[in-house]
């Protein structure tokens, strides 16, 4: 059987005031414990390298660049890709990044992605995908406590959903795809990577405790039910398993929910982190489980019906 050992790296809250040499040596100390608990790949939450910078508005993008990574590895994210050497352990960062690219009208411009990477333990980045679903706002919203303003520091991600076939560790390839937060309550998303047979989801979160346009319409304790529901769905209708990593705690007053998971093709929720802190939870991960539903009741090709999805092909 193909067998992986998948850690879901949880972290806990990071300050705005705090430095990336701190936060990258707490991720160096977990990929240490994964390695000792035999992880093979571990994976980290979106934008971990900073607080969930979103939350606080700057009028001049151009005075945030300090939130973003111009280039990876950097100086500071170094011992990350010094640890993977060392541990023989495959990681997946979310980031913000910087991009000098091309736009769609060929103008080569300064872009900004909500990005995240997965790298083989020599040190090379194997798959990127940039975010596509960007939840809040792009204006500062007086009318809310704490912004979300993913609409303003972040363009779409222009990569698609992308699935590459990575060595990783005992399993030989297997076919690996991410998601970033927003992006996993979108069962589109989850169908993207699904029809390209992926076998392992990496998607990191940063979701706050208190949904401000809730109005009294959704209960507090269905905050982390959603986003279980959203990743056991993903899991199931597609075959597949996935590491949902939370950043998790009070960041500068503000709370993220937490509630790591790693679930398995069945929907089933095999680990879960129970702290708001730095935790790492390991599973046992049979790849042959994802078998099963793609030869039978999610067998894509002897069931879908795309000609009835018209609206969602916008065909
Ligand atoms: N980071 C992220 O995408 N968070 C969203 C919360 C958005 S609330 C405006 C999420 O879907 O979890």
């Amino acid at each position: 059987s193909r067998r992986l050992t998948l850690a879901a790296a949880q972290l806990g809250p990071i300050q705005k005031a705090e430095g990336r040499d701190v936060v990258v040596g707490r991720m160096v100390r977990l990929m240490e414990t994964a390695h000792k608990r035999g992880a093979e790949v571990v994976v980290f939450p979106e934008l971990a390298l900073t607080t969930f910078f979103p939350r606080w508005y700057e009028e001049d993008i151009n005075n945030a660049d300090h939130w973003y990574e111009q280039s990876l590895p950097s100086n500071e994210t170094a011992p990350l890709f010094e640890a993977a050497r060392k541990f023989n352990i495959g990681f997946h960062l979310g980031y913000a990044e910087i991009a000098h690219e091309a736009d769609e009208t060929g103008e080569v411009r300064k872009r900004h992605f909500n990005t995240a990477v997965y790298v083989h333990p020599n040190g090379e980045v194997v798959l990127k995908y940039r975010k596509v679903h960007l939840p809040g706002h792009r204006e500062f919203d007086p009318k809310r406590k704490v912004q979300h303003l993913e609409k303003r520091y972040f363009e779409v991600g222009n990569l698609g959903f992308p699935v590459v076939r990575a060595p990783i560790g005992q399993a030989g390839p297997v076919n690996i795809g991410m998601l970033i937060c927003n992006d996993r309550r979108w069962p589109e998303a989850w169908r993207e990577l699904g029809l390209q047979q992926v076998e392992l989801v990496m998607l990191g979160y940063n979701t706050p405790s208190i949904n401000q346009d809730a109005k009294g319409f959704e209960a507090h304790h269905l905050r982390v039910e959603h986003s279980h529901l959203s990743i056991r769905a993903g899991c199931y209708q597609n075959a597949c398993f996935a590491a949902g990593v939370a950043k998790a705690g009070v960041e500068d007053g503000c709370e993220l929910f937490g509630h790591s998971i790693i679930v398995n093709p069945q929907g089933e929720i095999v680990a879960q982190a129970t702290s708001w802190d730095d935790e790492l939870i390991v599973a046992d991960c049979n790849l042959d489980q994802c078998v099963l539903g793609r030869t039978t009741i999610f067998n894509f090709a002897a069931h879908r019906r795309p000609e009835a999805y018209g609206r969602i092909t916008g065909q």
